[in-house]
This record gives C-alpha cells, structure tokens and sequence, in this order.
C-alpha cells in the first residue's frame, strides 16, 4: 500500500507492506525532491524508537531527584498510567509550592510538518490550561533579524513572505552580491513543509539569464565554481561592507536622491564612514585589516555594484552570530546607497540559501493552526537564552529596550526540539539542566533530550497517525495519512497531553470534546472560513482527504511591497517611527546599548581569527545546516549516514592546514578549545579559507562519560565548542557561529 506524507523537506509516498515500511516514493509534484526523504525507510522503525514511558532511576529513588546524575542514569519502563499520573503529580505540584513561571514550556524545535500534531503547539494548548508558563519568543534561525529588522524597515514576517522573488532576481537584476553564498543543500528544507522545490531551478534560470553571482564566503562550495568568490574571515562581513560604502560615498557612487527620500539618517552612517566619533575612516585598508580580504577587492566590488542593477543578499547564518544585527542593517544600508531598491530584482533581501520557500511566488494563505489559547504568565525569554533562565535565576537582561528578570524554573517540558542539537556551549546548557526538580519530554526515538529527561513519554511519529501538512508559504495542503501503526506503545503527542489533562482537570477544555479527526475536520473548516473571506472557496473535508491534495488558485498579480514604497514613500510609508527605511534608528539609539548602536557598525566579537583569542586558538569553526538530514532528525538513519565516516561527522578543513598538524584524510580529530572537545572525521576541502574549519550540526551529543564535567564528546556534536553568548542586548539571538578552536589527531 501506498501513503501519503508531507515532511519539512517535502512530499512523498511511503510504500508499506506488512505493516512495515519498505519505500519511499518522490511525487511528480514537485519539481526538484529532495533524497532526504530515503531517512524514513529505516529510521521510522528503527531501534532507537522508545517502546514505552520510562522514568529515570535516580529520580524515583531519591527524594532529592539525583539532579546530578540526569543525563548520566539508567531508565525503568513503567506502565503509562503510572508515568502520566507521576508528570500530572510533578506538574500539580510545582504549580503548588512555586508558580506557573517555574515551568519552562518553550519547547523550541521543528519537530514535525503535521498541524495538528505539532508537539510545541500541543503542549503550549495545554500548559496554557494550567496557568501557562515561562516560554520563548524568536528563532535560532533568525533572531537578530527578527528584532533589528522592523526597526529599520519592516517586520520579519513581511521580509521573509513578500520579498524579490526568484523571478524578479532573474529578470531584473545584472549581479547578485551573496554573502554566505546560496548553498542549495539548505532549500531542501522548509518549515511547515514544500511542495515544489523551486530554489535551484529558480537559481539556474538567474544563471542562464545571464546573472553573475559574486559568493562571499570564506567556503567556496556555498556558491558555485563559475562565480567569482571573495572569502574574508568568518563574522567579518560587516568591515567588508563597510570599505565598500566608504567606496560608494567618497567616489560619489551612490544614490543621495533616494537616501534623501527614502531613508532616515544617512547623515549619521556618512559621518561613522569618515571616521567622525571613533577618529576611524571606515577605508577598504582598514576593513581589509579586519576581514583579509584584499584592498582592491573591496574597491572593485564597490565599483561594480554601483555600476549594475545588483542584488544584496545574505544568508541568515550572518545574523547567528555576535553583533549579528550588524550585518543584516549593514547591507540594507549598502543597498539604499546603490538607491536600487525597490527596483525588480534589485536592491536586497535575506536567505536566498536557507529555506525553499524564500525567492518562490507562490501565494500565501494562513492555514488555521491548532489554537493555543493565551499564556497566562505572559512571560518569555529570547529562546537561546535558555542556559541563562536555567543557571542564572534572579538575574535580569536587556532585550529589545525591555529588561527582564529570569526565574526559578523547577519543571522542564520539552516536546518536539532537541535542545542538546540546537543550544551552544552544551557543557554549560548541562550545568543548568541539572538544576530543575524535573524533567519531561515526548520523543518517538532515544535522542539526547530524551536521554536527559526522568518522565520520557514515546511519542508516535507523522507516519503513525492521521495529519495535515498546510503552510503559510506553500501553495498546497497535504494530508499525512497513517501509514503504519503505533510502533510499540508511542501515543500521539496530542493523546500524551489529553491523558495529563485528564488527571489535572482540563480534559474537557483542553479536547473540546473532538477525536483527532475531528480535529482535523475542524482546522480544515476554519481554513475554509478564512477562503471565504478572501473570496475563494475550499472543497470540503471529506473531499480534501479523498484527493489527498489541494491547491490554492493562483494570486491576482504581486505588486513588490518595496517597490510600492519606492514610487510613492508617502502614500506607502513603511511602519517605521519615519515611514523610511531607518538607517540611524532613533529608537534604538536610545536603548543605549553597547553592542547595538543607533546605526550599522563594526563591533569586535569575543572572538575571531586576527583579534582576541586567535593565537591560542587559530581556527575559526562554522557550523552550517548538515546536508544529509534537517537538524538533529533522522541522524540514526542510513541515508544520514553519508555525512559520518566511521559513526563520526566530518569536519571540512582545508589540506594545507591539516598537513600543518600532521592530520590525514580520513583520520579521527579532537576539536577543542576552552568550552569543549568533539571528535569528527577529517575531510579535505582546498576551495575554502585555510584557517576555517567546518562541521555541520546534528550529530546526537554523546559524551563519553555524561557524569564528568565537559566530557568529551564522540560523536562530533559542534556545540559543546560554540559560543552561548546573546547577539547583543538588542536581540539576544543565538551567536553560534562566533566560534574559534584548535584541531588536533586523535589518539587514544
Ligand atoms: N552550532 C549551531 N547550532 C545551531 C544552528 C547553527 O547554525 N549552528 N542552527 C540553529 C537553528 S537555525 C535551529 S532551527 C535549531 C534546530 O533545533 P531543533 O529544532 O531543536 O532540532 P531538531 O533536530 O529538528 O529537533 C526536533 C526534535 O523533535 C523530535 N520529533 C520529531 N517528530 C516528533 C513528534 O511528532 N513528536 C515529538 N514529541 N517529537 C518529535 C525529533 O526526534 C527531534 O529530537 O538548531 C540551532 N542550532
Ligand atoms: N539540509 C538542510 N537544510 C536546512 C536545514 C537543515 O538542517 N538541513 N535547516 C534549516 C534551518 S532551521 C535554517 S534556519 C536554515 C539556515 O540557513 P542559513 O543560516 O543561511 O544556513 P547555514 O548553513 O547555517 O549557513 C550558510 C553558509 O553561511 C556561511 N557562513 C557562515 N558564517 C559566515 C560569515 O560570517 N560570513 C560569510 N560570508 N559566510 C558565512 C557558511 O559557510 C554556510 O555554509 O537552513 C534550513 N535548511
Ligand atoms: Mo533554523
């Protein structure tokens, strides 16, 4: 039998017979399927799979929860009502003596494409029926630019959904100037789901249009050979940027028309480029200093994004870093002084290289999503300061003119993220976990958070009960039908919860009396009430289910909101304090913030190759999105296992410095440096930086031995290296790739 699914990398058929999962199929749909979809042959009934809840030994014990041991214990099967009476028992009783801000249900991670069970959606429904609890706002994809951006232009939601397309790069635009290139392993993947993978096609009919793409990298594979390719050090762009309006302003290459029109403060930027206040003129020699990339360089790229209709676009890794506002605001302030923006194809845009949807023309719609109800607390912290709440209770930090103080959490919930994939600086992240009276997790396989859990619930997967897969930014709704049963005793991650409900009094709130079909049903006639309104109509359920698919009709044609703004920035005034694009932002200058100040500028980080902590450790590391698998997912599966050799990740290194520390091909490494160590398999690559080294994340962290402090890690996890550290006191997003280390062979 064939069935339908929907994963966040795309659409398939899973082949089943005899209840077992022997294919998976690619659907015509979609122009350009990703093979990550090969990891459900094995990976969904696979050993990994949890069998049933379990409780860890030394928290049943020990009336002082041996918090010291989590990670490090054995676990005992018990049966599921005893393991849901003991979570309901936990969560009545920290509510009790404490408040419901001791809870920490931010639950940050991609889990699944399906909208029904969505585990994070799940458990924030239900931990809202509580009293709510302490949770987190923003991403780890975005999260500097998520909070600098609708300062100085827009919000992100409009960035991410309505910007230049593909098309428009293809037809109007002479030169993309890409920093952290357009490397498609990463438009495999989209959140909520893809149908039609449309990055690489709407790429190569850019190429064939006769479009240059410049690859600023310090990796060359993050864009293709033919393109010319500039490498200045890791978290350096900035500089970059920088030499080059000095450039645009001092040769007179730039658009004072439309900085005068259209932007707030250019004044501000002009004088930081002419050195006033730091006495530092912002010269391609000095930015040549700080990113290596040489002089004339510079001056050239300059030179020839002023004289063509040129595209600025930086991947979002940019931003996932210290001071990572900086270069988001930077290149935005690099395009309104080209003054194209606005322009079909011209002026810039973010992520190119990171998600499959972005660039593609498809219509957008809200598809009605599980309701979540409000939470309560109404508090929250930026979600990579999780190490922080967890270790540091009482203290308070800036974020986003705001200060916040961070509580006591007692209780952990976590559902659908792995937090030891997506955290950095792990061996710290370990200090904190251990200090909540409990915590509890929903996992189909035995991931690291599970592992690190005491109550772990078996979760079911997508392809054990019956879903929707409808995005805001694909075209199509899916269903996710039940291709197999329930492995062993997994439940459904919404069963999970209404079995807590049950026992905590919610039952009734929290299920509304509906199945999870009815579920299903009632999102669909939602959906179907929002159609209305914009003047279509959806067939019904049944129907839906029937077809499998459905597809939105296409969109009366787009007019760009930028270029909307650019014919008239009256009329169209952005939702800025000015209504322009702000290139000094008054408000932000205010907050008065050390590391975020009132225009894009150059802020050392704590670390980097040429400046602080370069001679001890002389390698930057980049930890980018694996290519074999979305995050930490599937890492146990075959197909995953064409990035590991030997059971370790490889890590990229270029052979002239692997044959400096006598590192052989295919040799097992030790990296390290003052956070941490991690194995991986040396891999050669000379069309990178020779002081840069790469290793994707998502190996599951294993230590070998969790009851010593900064254990070694085996598997070649890259977060026990990476820095935890907020972008800056504006956005406190995640910095992980301001990172430096030292690599070694490995001998045991
Ligand atoms: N060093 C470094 N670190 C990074 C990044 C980086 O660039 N560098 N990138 C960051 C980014 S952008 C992101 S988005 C994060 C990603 O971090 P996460 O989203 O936390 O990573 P995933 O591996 O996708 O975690 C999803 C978890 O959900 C589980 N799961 C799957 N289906 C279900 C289900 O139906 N029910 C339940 N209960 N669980 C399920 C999976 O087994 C898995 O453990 O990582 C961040 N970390
Ligand atoms: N296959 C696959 N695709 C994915 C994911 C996945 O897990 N697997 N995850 C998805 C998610 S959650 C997200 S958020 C996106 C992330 O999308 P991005 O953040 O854009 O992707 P990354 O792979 O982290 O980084 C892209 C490239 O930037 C370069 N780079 C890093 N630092 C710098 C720098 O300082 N300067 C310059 N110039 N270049 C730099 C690196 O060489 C890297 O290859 O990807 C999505 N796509
Ligand atoms: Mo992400």
């Amino acid at each position: 039998m064939k069935y339908r699914t929907a994963t966040q990398w795309g659409i398939y058929d899973v082949v089943v017979e005899d209840d077992q999962i022997v294919d998976v199929l690619d659907v015509a749909l979609d122009p350009n399927p990703s093979p990550l979809g090969q990891a459900l042959v094995d990976g969904v009934q696979h050993k990994a799979r949890i069998a049933r809840p379990a409780v860890r030994k030394g928290w049943l014990e020990n009336p002082d929860r041996a918090r010291h041991r989590r990670g490090a214990d054995e676990f005992v099967d018990i049966p599921w009502d005893e393991a849901l009476d003991l979570a309901a028992g936990e969560l009545q009783r920290v509510i009790r003596e404490h408040d419901n801000r001791a809870l920490f249900a931010g639950s940050y991670g991609w889990a699944s494409a399906g909208r029904f069970n969505h585990a994070q959606s799940q458990l924030h429904r239900f931990i809202n029926m509580l009293g709510g609890a302490t949770r987190a706002v923003n991403t780890y994809s975005t999260a500097a630019a998520q909070v600098i951006l609708p300062h100085v232009v827009s919000s992100w939601g409009q960035m991410e959904l309505e910007q230049t397309t593909w098309g428009e790069v293809a037809a109007g635009s002479e030169l993309v100037v890409a920093f952290g290139g357009l490397p498609m392993r990463n438009t495999q993947v989209a959140y909520g789901g893809i149908t039609e993978h449309q990055s690489e096609p709407g790429l190569a009919k850019a190429r064939a249009n006769g479009v240059a793409v410049v690859t600023v990298s310090p990796v060359r594979g993050d864009g293709s050979d033919e393109d010319d390719w500039i490498s200045p050090r890791p978290g350096t762009d900035v500089a970059l940027m920088l030499g080059c309006a000095y450039i645009l302003e001092t040769e007179n290459l730039l658009d004072r028309g439309f900085l005068q029109s259209h932007c707030h403060g250019y004044e501000q930027v002009r004088q930081y480029l002419l050195g006033g206040g730091d006495g530092v003129p912002k010269t391609p020699r000095w930015a040549s200093d700080i990113c290596d990339v040489n002089e004339s360089t510079i001056i050239n790229l300059a030179r020839i994004m002023a004289s063509k209709r040129t595209f600025l676009t930086a991947a979002w890794s940019l931003q996932r870093a210290q001071h990572g506002e900086q270069p988001y605001w930077m290149l935005i302030t690099l395009a309104c002084m080209l003054g194209q923006v606005g322009e079909t194809g011209c002026g810039f845009g973010f992520g190119y290289g990171a998600e499959g949807f972005i660039g593609s023309d498809s219509r957008r719609f809200n598809w009605a999503t599980l309701p979540k109800g409000r939470n309560p607390t109404g508090f929250h912290i930026p979600v990579s300061r999780i190490t922080d709440l967890l270790l540091l209770p009482g203290e308070t930090i800036p974020y986003d003119g705001q200060e916040i103080t961070l509580p006591d959490i007692k209780l952990i919930y976590w559902a659908g993220g792995n937090p030891f994939h997506h955290h950095q600086d792990l061996n710290r992240l370990i200090q904190g976990w251990r200090r909540p009276d409990t915590v509890i997790v929903n996992e189909p396989w035995w991931t690291p958070v599970a592992q690190w859990a005491d109550i772990v619930f078996p979760a079911t997967t997508q392809l054990e009960r019956d879903d929707i897969c409808a995005s805001s930014h694909d075209p199509y709704a899916h269903v996710m039908e039940r291709a197999i049963p329930p492995q062993n005793e997994a439940r459904s991650d919404h069963a999970i919860f209404k079995g807590l409900a049950a026992r905590l009094d919610v039952l009734e709130a929290f299920t509304e009396g509906r199945t999870e079909r009815e579920w299903l049903a009632n999102l669909w006639e939602r959906s179907q009430a929002t159609a209305a309104k914009q003047g279509f109509e959806l067939p019904s359920f049944d129907e839906f289910w029937r077809e499998r698919k459905y597809k939105l009709p296409d969109e009366p044609g787009r007019i760009e909101w930028l270029s909307r703004f650019r014919s008239d920035p009256v009329a169209h005034r952005l939702a800025t304090p000015s209504g322009k694009i702000e290139l000094f932002s008054d408000v932000v200058n205010a907050f008065d913030l050390e590391d975020c100040r009132g225009h894009a500028s150059w802020l050392e980080p704590a670390e980097r190759l040429g400046g602080a902590f370069s001679k001890q450790f002389p390698l930057a590391l980049l930890t980018p999105q694996p290519k074999y698998r979305l995050h930490s997912q599937f890492d146990h599966s075959a197909y995953a296992s064409q990035g590991k050799r030997n059971g370790h990740e490889i890590v990229k290194l270029h052979p002239d410095s692997a044959r400096a520390r006598g590192i052989y091909e295919g040799q097992i490494v030790r990296l390290y440096n003052n956070r941490g160590a991690c194995l991986a398999s040396a891999g050669f690559d000379d069309q990178m930086r020779a002081d840069v080294v790469v290793l994707p994340t998502g190996a599951w962290y294993r230590p070998l031995d969790a009851s010593k402090e900064g254990s070694l890690e085996l598997n070649g996890n890259p977060n026990v290296l990476t820095l935890d550290v907020g972008t800056s006191g504006l956005a406190q997003g995640c910095s992980a790739n301001t990172c430096l280390v030292e690599i070694e062979p490995y001998t045991v």
